[in-house]
């Protein structure tokens, strides 16, 4: 992307510029600067022409370009039509030592759940991973699956839809408990960096996902991508390093804790009464055998017979 169109579009969504004035600024001909602006309104931006100048008005729901627009938080985009996955991106990029960037495609052909299940990722959904690096012990950071359950479900209210968390890392229609959104966090062994992958069925037709999921076209229809991740993100900024505020906030919108649940972990199967959650994400059971902690694994919530 044209670091140019970038530096125009910055330019033109504070408030009017003339032509001239951008001209000087960017060191570049009054003609280049018509170019970009043409482009960008072939990019689907609404640019309105002032007495003082050209400004954004409106932005498209999704795209490079769009998701930079009017971003506030301190993360850097990079945006792909089509991708592998979002998170092998980002341990790529974390890898390398880049940090506070979010990785966003509109299809993933190789999207991935937990112990490599597959994550269906047609177009209209939101595939993002974000890679942080945490102040945060390194046994801290399963915290941040919460964090990011609790900072969609939060994005996912302003579109109207009722949303609450399954521990560890569902986001789910409250009343069906229908699987809105998933979280895969993976992390270096040193604490060093997190990659915390987000899965959002956002405009996606429900025959399109597998059953016993649903999506924002579904429950409310079609949403705009664009402001949904900006709130995720300011939502994430507020909660990462706040971790006893995040299990407060996972608790409050919890529908797992009260629960009869099953849980699976690699070597057991629990099956008691979801009372509490604690540091770093653990959540505790009360099971015939007494209180029992489990870090990670596989809940089912079971229904009252
Ligand atoms: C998750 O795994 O819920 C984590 C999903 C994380 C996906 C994001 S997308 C961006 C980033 N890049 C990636 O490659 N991944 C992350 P888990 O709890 O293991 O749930 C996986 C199960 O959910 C699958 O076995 C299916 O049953 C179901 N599933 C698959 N695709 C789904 C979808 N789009 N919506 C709801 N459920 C789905």
């Amino acid at each position: 992307m044209s670091g140019y169109r970038r530096a125009v579009l910055s330019a033109l969504s504070a408030n009017p510029i003339s032509v001239t004035t951008l001209a000087d600024e960017l060191g570049i001909g009054p003609a280049r600067i018509h170019e970009h602006i043409d482009a960008l309104r072939a990019a689907g931006f609404s640019i309105e022409e002032r007495p003082s100048g050209y400004v954004v008005t409106d932005a498209p729901e999704f795209g490079g370009l769009a998701l930079e627009y009017g971003l506030e938080s301190p993360f850097s985009i990079e945006y792909h039509e089509s991708i592998g996955s979002t998170n092998d991106r980002a341990r790529e990029l974390a890898e390398a030592g880049h940090r506070e960037v979010v990785v966003i495609a509109e299809v993933q052909t190789r999207g991935r759940g937990r112990l490599d299940r597959e994550w269906t990722s047609p177009p209209g959904g939101i595939w993002m991973s974000v890679v942080l690096s945490p102040d945060l012990p390194a046994g801290q950071t399963p915290v941040l699956t919460l964090a990011a359950a609790v900072a969609v479900a939060r994005a996912v209210a302003d579109t109207g839809a009722a949303a609450g968390l399954k521990w560890p890392n569902d986001v789910l229609i409250k009343d069906t408990e229908a699987k809105l959104a998933g979280i895969l966090t993976e992390a270096a062994g040193d604490g060093g960096w997190v990659v915390l992958g987000v899965g959002v069925n956002a405009n996606i037709d429900g025959d399109a996902l597998p059953s016993g999921a649903t999506s924002l076209r579904e429950e409310v229809g079609d949403v705009n991508r664009r402001r949904l991740i900006h709130r995720f993100l300011r939502e994430l900024t507020e909660l990462r390093d706040t971790p006893m505020k995040v299990l407060d906030a996972w608790r409050d919108r919890s529908l797992t804790l009260g629960r009869k649940v099953r849980v699976t972990t690699s070597g057991e199967v629990i099956e008691g009464t979801a009372v509490d959650v604690s540091m770093p994400g653990t959540l505790l059971i009360d099971s015939d055998e007494g209180r029992v902690s489990v870090d990670a694994g596989d809940c089912e919530h079971l229904r009252p017979v």
